[in-house]
């Protein structure tokens, strides 16, 4: 039987699934989406032109974040809006970050196919840097639409950071003819914006193992990041005895065990988390003794007081291994975000869509992942929707959403906005 149209929440999981796939992965074979990567480019022109269709005009901002806009019944009318990230973590799954983007998209198709208008504009933002996969430094294209980045990172801050092939900021930036200082103009006024309200996959196995499809988020969990740089002596594997080495790398090896333990020594419901994602050696060769290793580290609780406690104590324990080994470690800090409550006002109307389209009371839940809106909310009012993923599984290919969870997504949202209008 030949399918009838496909319900915008199929059409939503199809496109997030042609957005998995080169040319908009910067990798063939996995799916590697790094900001201002060839990949993010792709990306970006293919949204676009479905912003068009779904009668948005389209602009990318000094920060390459992609901005679509569908207008009010009054030109230049403060905007709701909605969004996620575009980029993606390295072998990462399809729908963290994009489909809160392409969700929203088909919310505006939808109003668009019934000439629906509302006393406000209704604007997508498609972020470029949420995961901070590239370059060590998270939310930065956030941050300069938000209008903290200054605050946060000074230019000189960031400019210089290189990605893995030594490329900087400035570089790539310069690439798509943007600059570093220039991302400042990309910030928003207050007066021009309403509200953020951004869908996002939970990542986590709450909402799934409780049957449910949504759920309301009521704060984001605050991490903290750091790059940990080691350096002992590189040496000849075969001549340097083992009581003469300085080692950078089994010295990194007892440091990240020291991060596990200490992490795992937490409460569970207190949310403690500590992981040590990337850890690259040099000169990476088996037969010379590692000279040099750049680990980073990213801790996070539902607290400031439990997170902050152990960060002191982690990077204790790192000094104590450092001193002990004798190697030169330099500690940098990356990240350091607060909390994020989300917006009491906009929860309830957000609660209320989903109750309204669920048939049952919103699930209200804990974000232990970051998003953009903990960025926007120092801007703006924010709020989540979580949509159910499969095992809770995300930042791997193996992520998986249901179509008809995502049907039910775009039907709250829209819901939403109605609301929103009413008020
Ligand atoms: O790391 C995070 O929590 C987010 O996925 N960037
Ligand atoms: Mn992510
Ligand atoms: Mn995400
Ligand atoms: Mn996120």
């Amino acid at each position: 039987m030949v399918k009838a149209a496909l319900t915008p929440g199929e059409r939503a999981v199809a496109r997030c699934d042609v957005l998995g796939e080169p040319p908009f992965s910067d990798e063939s074979g996995l799916l590697y989406r790094p900001w201002l990567g060839p990949g993010f480019i792709a990306t970006v022109e293919a949204i676009s032109n479905w912003m068009r269709q779904a009668g948005m005009s389209v602009r990318q901002d000094s920060a390459a974040n992609l901005i679509g806009r569908y207008e009010g019944t009054t030109p230049d009318a403060r905007a709701l809006l909605f969004g996620s990230h575009l980029d993606s973590v390295r072998d990462g799954g399809r729908y963290d970050g994009m489909l809160g983007v392409i969700a929203a998209l088909e919310v505006v198709a939808g109003f668009h196919e019934r000439g629906e208008r509302f006393p406000f504009a209704i604007e997508i933002i498609g972020f470029g840097d949420e995961e901070g996969s590239r370059f060590p430094i998270t939310m930065l294209t956030t941050r300069a639409l938000a209008g903290v980045l200054e605050e946060d990172d000074p230019v000189a801050a960031f400019a210089e950071l290189r990605d893995a092939d030594g490329i900087t900021v400035e570089q790539a930036l310069a690439g798509v003819g943007l600059t570093p200082r220039g991302m400042a103009t990309a910030r928003r006024r207050k007066e021009d914006v309403l509200a953020y309200v951004e869908a996002h996959i939970e990542q986590g196995p709450v909402l799934e193992a409780e049957g449910r499809a949504l759920g309301v988020v009521s704060a984001i969990a605050a991490q903290r990041r750091f790059e940990v740089k080691l350096h002992g002596q590189a040496g000849h594997a075969g001549t340097m005895a083992m009581s003469l080495r300085r080692d950078a790398l089994t010295a990194a090896a007892e440091m990240v065990l020291a991060v596990e333990r200490i992490a795992s020594a937490g409460d569970d419901r207190e949310g403690l988390v500590a992981t040590v994602g990337s850890l690259r050696t040099w000169p990476g060769v088996v037969n010379v003794v590692p000279g040099d290793v750049t680990f980073t580290l990213d801790i996070r609780a539902g607290t400031i007081a439990r997170r902050d406690v152990t960060v002191t104590e982690i990077l204790t324990a790192l000094e104590d291994t450092a001193t002990r080994r004798s190697i030169e470690m330099e500690i940098l800090p990356r990240e350091n975000l607060l909390p994020s409550p989300c917006d009491p006002h906009l929860m309830t109307r957000l609660e209320t869509a989903v109750a309204d389209v669920t048939g049952q009371p919103a699930r209200v839940l804990v974000s232990g992942a970051g998003h953009d809106a903990m960025i926007m909310a120092r801007l703006v009012p924010m709020a989540m929707l979580f949509i159910r993923c499969e095992r809770g599984i995300s930042h791997n290919p193996a992520e998986a959403v249901m179509a008809e969870d995502v049907n039910e997504a775009i039907t709250a949202l829209t819901r939403f906005v109605r609301l929103f209008a009413e008020d």
